[in-house]
């Protein structure tokens, strides 16, 4: 018999409007979670998996909280994920306890959140481990192996996933990890965090990756409007593992939701922004960073603060940042 599973990218689930989208986006994520559910009962697969950023906040309104259990409750097999940047305050996944996802976790009775990766869970011959997203990962390409000791686990058919950004082309940013060198005892890596993803990418020594992007299209990018909202189903069997990526019917073409005029008006901010940090660092010799989280951490490089200072600051620039989502 094989084993089978439904992989889908971060649900971002929230209650009201991103910016730039023009449809309703609550009755989107709801629709989609319904086909994959649909998708999941049509191919019989034993659980659905999922990197993180289940939610696209640490801390939801109730009635999101309540809406997301209603959809979750009719998942027709278990549904395992791990925390996300954005299901965490701060960097800090010691936090998990306090968030809305460890809420859903507990009043949805097939929902398990694993953020241990030395804690597989295991369905037939196959392993399934758990990387959380953390101030760790995408460190010396951390994040993308499991950690449990492989002796006795070693006829295994092994899948880890994990919430980072780990992809196939050198992006114009520093914290990265990619595909052709990231070191895993795997046989199948899955990850979220980039939300455009790279579909499926398999290596010379046979390690398979996938990230079939994110379930939602959240940011007015010409990549968003055009790609294409898919899942991948994924086949163990004889030892042997293979993945076919099914487009969603709900998902809704990214001209109908996603309002084009700002598109131009973000690409010209952004520009804006790098034309002012490369006229500071040309006069500062320095390199200037316009990430909040890496300027923060700069500091605190620089300036020895402690990590606990680090994290509160972190924190705190979090729930300002947030407050508008809810
Ligand atoms: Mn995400």
């Amino acid at each position: 018999m094989p084993v089978k599973f439904l992989y889908f990218g971060d649900p971002h689930i929230r209650g009201t409007n991103p910016r730039n989208r023009t449809d309703s986006y609550p009755e989107s994520w709801k629709a989609k979670l319904r086909e994959i559910w649909a998708l999941g009962k049509e191919h019989q697969v034993n659980a659905f998996l999922q990197p993180g950023d289940t939610f696209d906040l640490p801390d939801v309104a109730n009635s999101v909280l309540n809406d997301a259990a209603d959809v979750f409750a009719e998942a027709p097999a278990p549904v395992y994920t791990t925390a996300g940047n954005h299901d965490i305050p701060g960097y800090n996944v010691a936090a998990f306890g306090t968030t809305s996802l460890r809420l859903l976790e507990r009043i949805v009775p097939q929902l398990r959140v694993i953020n241990d990766p030395s804690h597989p869970v295991i369905i037939g011959d196959v392993a399934i481990s758990f990387t959380p997203y953390s101030g760790n990962i995408d460190r010396d390409g951390y994040g993308y192996s499991p950690e449990y000791e492989l002796p006795p686990m070693g006829d295994f058919y092994r899948l880890h996933i994990a919430h980072g950004m780990l992809i196939d082309h050198t992006p114009p940013f520093d914290r990265f990890t990619l595909v052709q060198e990231v070191k895993t005892t795997a046989h199948m890596v899955f990850t979220g965090h980039d939300h455009t993803g790279y579909g499926i990418y398999r290596r010379s020594d046979g390690v398979t990756f996938c990230n079939p992007g994110s379930l939602t299209r959240l940011a007015a990018s010409q990549t968003e409007i055009s790609r294409t909202i898919q899942v991948a189903l994924i086949t163990i069997e004889g030892g042997q593992g293979r993945i076919e990526l099914i487009p969603l019917q709900s998902a809704k073409p990214g001209e109908d939701v996603l309002d084009r005029s700002r598109i131009e008006k973000d690409q010209q901010r952004q520009y804006a922004m790098e034309n002012f940090a490369a006229l500071i660092q040309t006069a500062s010799g320095e390199k200037v960073r316009l990430d909040i989280n890496q300027i923060i951490e700069a500091v605190a490089e620089k300036e020895g603060l402690a990590p606990e200072v680090v994290r509160l600051a972190l924190e705190k620039i979090e729930t300002a940042r947030m407050g508008e989502g809810r």
